[in-house]
């Protein structure tokens, strides 16, 4: 039977925010602030997001644990751990505004750990010149979503629930809205807006062992991409050093890199601390070469260096990965990380998700044993390109992109609690960016059946098919492949394997079969999300192909090391008329002086207040 259009059900706001993670509760906020008719869209269960595993902190020079500390360091820090290949302007705005947000989130109800004289508390964590990150023990991204949504039921935004995107709808050059199935009653809604900001977060699920959960496939990549919006910096995706090995059920889940932060050792199988061996050239001056600096260092002597252990996340996971490789790995294929030098009530106080995690998934007690951890598929640093200021997708008048969805903060590698100020600053900018957009285009833009149709033919025929593939066992093989051929070290051969076994998964991907009707199953969402994870893999596979370097998380066994050409380069992809990725190399535009000689300045200079 043809679809009637004007039988579907529509939801018109002024705004409709895809993703109801930080980035996405935060964008809210704002735009009803603004004034605007606001409407969150999200996958999952509102509150629940990847937000809530930046577990160990929020990044932003306070300069309460160390009055030392400014914009200038955190910027400096930002771009030298982006290996410079971040956005400048992004990176400024970052690192200026953060405080405030921060202060905003505590006069909106967060609860953050406290210093003696009851200011903000903050922690220590890898590439962060200065302890920085405002935490609430090892909840920090919880109470972070907490708050953001005790805020934002109250500030009149509307709120849809597990309801999955399909497609953008355009009208005219700028965006209309978005097509989407409730996932419990498999219905088609069409939402309409004057602007749609995405908070999707990353793609994780593309790959086997992740962080992530089952939200996170890159839906707000490939709706973009499909409608012309650039994809950028998609080769550099982050490995947190530390996730759990063992058992295998939970092999992926994120172990806070807090555990460092308050004094974590990482040994190998012999006991040896090997960190200590793999301290780049660069970070010498600053990283502690002997244990008894390392030590001095953990109690408080803040001029002695910093122990290797917090190297930035992209060295230490390298690290831990060739220790494995090497025969020196744990029993399971890991290392051991050890807390349990500190005193037992420190760490269940600091630490104390991560003690019942062990304690209830592992059967170890952290106050007394080490934890066995690996590297763990964390975080994309690439995404949308967008706009510094606003946000907005450049060649998508309407479409603006916030948090992990979109790119240029990080560059070739984000330090750890940057992402959580991150979705703090540029969340409330996406806001402020979709009310300037209305402000200039008030009208509703019109809806597009044909396209409408399209998308809803497109997502039912795995339901429509009278036998066919299990989805599951081709997200199965996507994710093998993008383990073995894109993983922590790459080369040309396995990406180009990567790229050749994704079109075959395409192929593969006309003849799923989802059984049963379009009511609560999961096996047909399966599919459904494919298409995206597809997208975003090919993505990283292609921009990894063409940067013919090692930098930040982007390791080549067949071109080690930085090269200086690359650092002109950003990578973009976008579709091309026939259809197929267009992978092309965008050269950088310098940064502003001032900037440039921030970054490039020696610490002491930045520290003084010399530049
Ligand atoms: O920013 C992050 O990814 C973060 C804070 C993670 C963590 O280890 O806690």
């Amino acid at each position: 039977m043809a679809l009637d259009i004007s039988e579907l059900q529509t939801i018109t706001h002024d705004v409709i925010v895809v993703g109801a993670g930080g980035a996405g509760l935060r964008a809210a906020i704002e735009c009803s602030r603004q004034g605007l008719d606001t409407g969150v869209v999200c996958k999952s269960l509102l509150g629940k997001a990847h937000t809530v595993m930046a577990e160990g902190g929020a990044a932003a020079a306070l300069g309460n644990a160390d009055s030392r500390d400014n914009w200038k360091v955190h910027f400096r820090d930002t771009m030298r751990g982006g290996k410079f290949l971040n956005q400048w302007r992004m990176a400024e705005l970052h690192a200026k505004e953060a405080p405030e947000r921060i202060r905003e989130l505590e006069e909106w109800g967060a609860v953050f750990d406290r210093t003696a004289d009851g200011r903000i508390n903050q922690r220590n964590f890898g590439g962060h010149r200065f302890p920085r990150l405002a935490h609430v023990g090892d909840r920090t991204g919880l109470e972070l979503i907490r708050t953001l949504q005790d805020k934002g039921v109250h500030s009149g935004i509307s709120v849809h629930m597990e309801c999955t995107g399909l497609g953008l709808m355009m009208d005219g050059g700028r965006v209309a809205g978005m097509v989407g199935y409730w996932r419990e009653t498999g219905r088609f809604v069409v939402f309409r807006a004057k602007a749609v900001i995405f908070a999707t977060g990353g793609f994780g699920k593309a790959w086997k062992i992740t962080s992530n959960s089952w939200e996170y496939t890159g839906d707000g990549q490939r709706m973009a991409y499909d409608v012309g919006a650039e994809l950028m910096d998609m080769e550099f995706t982050q490995f947190h050093p530390t996730g759990m090995v063992w058992p295998p059920s939970v092999a992926g889940v994120l172990v806070t890199e807090g555990v460092r932060g308050e004094g974590g050792i990482l040994r190998n199988k012999d006991g040896k601390r090997f960190m200590f061996e793999y301290i780049p050239e660069k970070f010498a001056a600053e990283t502690a070469d002997t244990e008894e600096e390392a030590l001095r260092w953990l109690q408080g002597d803040r001029d002695a260096r910093r122990p290797p252990e917090l190297l930035t996340r992209d060295e230490v996971a390298r690290s831990i990965y060739n220790e494995v490789k090497m025969g020196r790995g744990s029993p399971h294929g890991g290392a051991f990380l050890d807390i349990s030098h500190r005193p037992a009530d420190y760490v269940k106080k600091k630490l104390p998700s991560m003690y019942h995690q062990f304690k209830e998934l592992a059967e170890v007690d952290i106050t007394k044993e080490p934890m066995e951890v690996g590297p763990t598929f964390h975080y994309a640093m690439g995404g949308l390109a967008v706009d510094h200021d606003s946000q907005m997708c450049p060649k998508v008048p309407g479409l603006f992109a916030c948090g992990e969805v979109a790119a240029g903060l990080h560059g070739a590698n984000r330090l750890g609690g940057n992402s959580l100020s991150d979705l703090l600053v540029f969340g409330r900018r996406a806001g402020m960016g979709a009310k300037e957009f209305i402000d200039a285009n008030p009208g509703l833009p019109k809806v597009d059946e044909a396209r409408v149709k399209q998308l809803i033919d497109q997502a039912k025929e795995p339901l429509m098919r009278p036998d066919g593939e299990n989805p599951y066992v081709l997200h199965d093989d996507l994710r093998e492949s993008m383990t073995r051929n894109v993983g922590i070290w790459r080369d040309a051969e396995g990406m180009s394997q990567g790229i050749a076994d994704i079109a075959k998964f395409r192929e593969r991907l006309k003849n799923v079969k989802a059984h049963g009707t379009s009511q609560y199953n999961p096996g047909w969402s399966e599919a459904i999300d494919l298409h995206s994870m597809f997208v975003a893999a090919e993505a990283t596979a292609r921009s990894g192909l063409m940067r013919e370097e090692s930098r930040g998380a982007h390791s080549r066994e067949d071109f080690q090391g930085e090269r200086k050409e690359w650092i002109k380069y950003n990578i973009v992809c976008f579709k091309g008329d026939d259809g197929e990725m267009v992978v092309q190399k965008v050269e950088r535009q310098s940064g502003p002086a001032e900037l440039e000689k921030i970054a490039n300045a020696s610490i002491e200079d930045v520290e003084a207040g010399r530049v």
